[in-house]
């Protein structure tokens, strides 16, 4: 019955886009989708020039203690690749663990789970039979700058070379009435999902740089729902950063909005915008830091995984008809382990090694560079909130 009343509003809505209508629309769950002309796309459906700074310095001297990334022959006179190391966030559910157990289960990389809740990540790895001696996990809170300085001080102790950082972990707070603050004082899903990881990607990059690994990769997984030249991107609240005003006001609530572009809290148009701030600052690292360093920059969107923990706060209707919607009417679902191999892909792949291009994958599962929105593209807009976003993280 529930799974029917979420069927029969679907027809309407594509046949609306079919028809190219610009005025119908479909609910779903509460929310009204305007199918305006859209393209339906179920496919895809402290470095301002990079100093070396001290962190780099004991970079360096680890490097000099670790293996090089290449072995000498063996006696079957063949090369081997040392195993790579990646810092994935948010490895504790979902797709970071499912990119961890891929990862891990090659042989070829140690994955270092960072992650808030050091229980329950070591849980999660054990029961996805993830060998022990294939990860390490380190505590990070991405809620709280001080805890992201704190992990990238403890993961350099480890003294294991960084070779691929991967931005992963997120809130997605839609039924909220109010918003909740990290211990910054910024809104959660900015804060968490954008502000910790800024922070984070620019730490490491000394630490990538410094890396001997052939590939060495920062990629940020964003989104279809922050690009609005989609469906997905289309429904309701739209992404929309504005002109930043919200986010050079601090996102605290306290003489500025909490929203970036200043309007009223909205817990889904939050994660929206955080995904749109993720894509762009994946391509200001690019055009900032990729002919410099050499580190591939990458962005994804790897599917609709409606079973993951992400959804864990929206209102249990929509957990219980999300991942049927998904399955058997836009087709956008894929499973927490296809997506996991799909990330995999992009960490480890020697065909994708382009920096500053955005993953998709279409129904064979085969990779394309796919188009930004033009919102998500728009490399002025990157460049402001790359200014602003270093104010507030205190890296300016
Ligand atoms: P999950 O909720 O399963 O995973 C999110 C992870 O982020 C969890 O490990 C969670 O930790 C962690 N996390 C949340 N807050 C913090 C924090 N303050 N500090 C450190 N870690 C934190 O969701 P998904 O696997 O679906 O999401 C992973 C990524 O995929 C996100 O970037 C999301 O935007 C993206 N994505 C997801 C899609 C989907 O359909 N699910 C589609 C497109 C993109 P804990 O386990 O402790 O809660
Ligand atoms: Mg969406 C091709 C169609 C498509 C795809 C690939 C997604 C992905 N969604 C599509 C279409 C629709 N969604 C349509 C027609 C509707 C009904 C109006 C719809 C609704 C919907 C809701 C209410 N969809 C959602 C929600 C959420 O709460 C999810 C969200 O926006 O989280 C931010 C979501 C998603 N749809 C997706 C994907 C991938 C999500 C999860 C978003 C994300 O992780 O970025």
């Amino acid at each position: 019955m529930a799974l029917q009343a979420a069927t029969s509003f679907l027809p309407s809505a594509l046949s609306a886009r079919k028809e190219g209508s610009v005025k119908d629309s479909a609910s779903f769950l509460g929310v009204r989708l305007a199918a305006d002309g859209l393209k339906l796309d179920t496919t895809a459906l402290g470095l301002r020039t990079v100093r070396v700074s001290r962190s780099a310095d004991i970079r360096a001297q680890t490097a000099a203690v670790s293996s090089p990334s290449v072995t000498p022959a063996s006696p079957s006179g063949k090369k081997t690749l040392r195993k790579g190391t990646a810092v994935i966030t948010g490895a504790s559910s979902g797709l970071g663990l499912a990119t961890a157990k891929a990862l891990a289960e090659t042989g070829k990389w140690h994955v270092i789970m960072a992650c808030r809740d050091f229980l329950k990540a070591s849980r999660a790895a054990k029961a996805a039979g993830m060998d022990k001696d294939s990860f390490t996990v380190v505590h990070l809170d991405l809620a709280s700058l001080d805890s992201v300085r704190q992990f990238v001080r403890n993961v350099r102790q480890l003294e294991m070379p960084i070779d691929v950082v991967v931005c992963n972990a997120a809130v997605y707070q839609p039924t909220a009435k109010e918003p909740s603050y990290t211990a910054d004082g910024f809104e959660m899903s900015v804060g968490v999902n954008h502000l910790g990881h800024f922070l984070l990607a620019r730490e490491l990059l000394s630490d990538l740089q410094s890396s001997d690994y052939p590939s060495k990769r920062l990629i940020i997984v964003g989104s279809i729902t922050g690009n609005t030249n989609t469906l997905a991107g289309n429904v309701p609240p739209k992404a929309n950063l504005g002109d930043l005003r919200g986010l050079a006001g601090g996102l605290n609530g306290v003489g500025s909005s909490v929203m970036i572009d200043g309007g009223e809290f909205d817990g889904a148009k939050a994660y929206k915008d955080s995904k749109v701030c993720n894509m762009l600052t994946m391509q200001e690292f690019h055009r900032r830091y990729h002919e410099e360093t050499g580190v591939t920059f990458a962005s994804l969107y790897p599917g609709c995984i409606a079973t993951t923990g992400l959804f864990r706060e929206h209102i249990p209707l929509f957990r219980l008809l999300f991942p049927p919607f998904q399955k058997y009417i836009t087709k956008g679902y894929v499973s927490e382990e296809e997506a996991g191999k799909r990330l995999a892909q992009v960490v480890s792949d020697p065909s994708l090694t382009k920096s500053g291009v955005y993953w998709s994958w279409n129904k064979n599962s085969a990779s394309f560079e796919n188009q930004l929105s033009e919102e998500a593209s728009d490399a002025d807009k990157a460049k402001k909130l790359w200014e602003i976003s270093e104010k507030l993280v205190g890296l300016a």
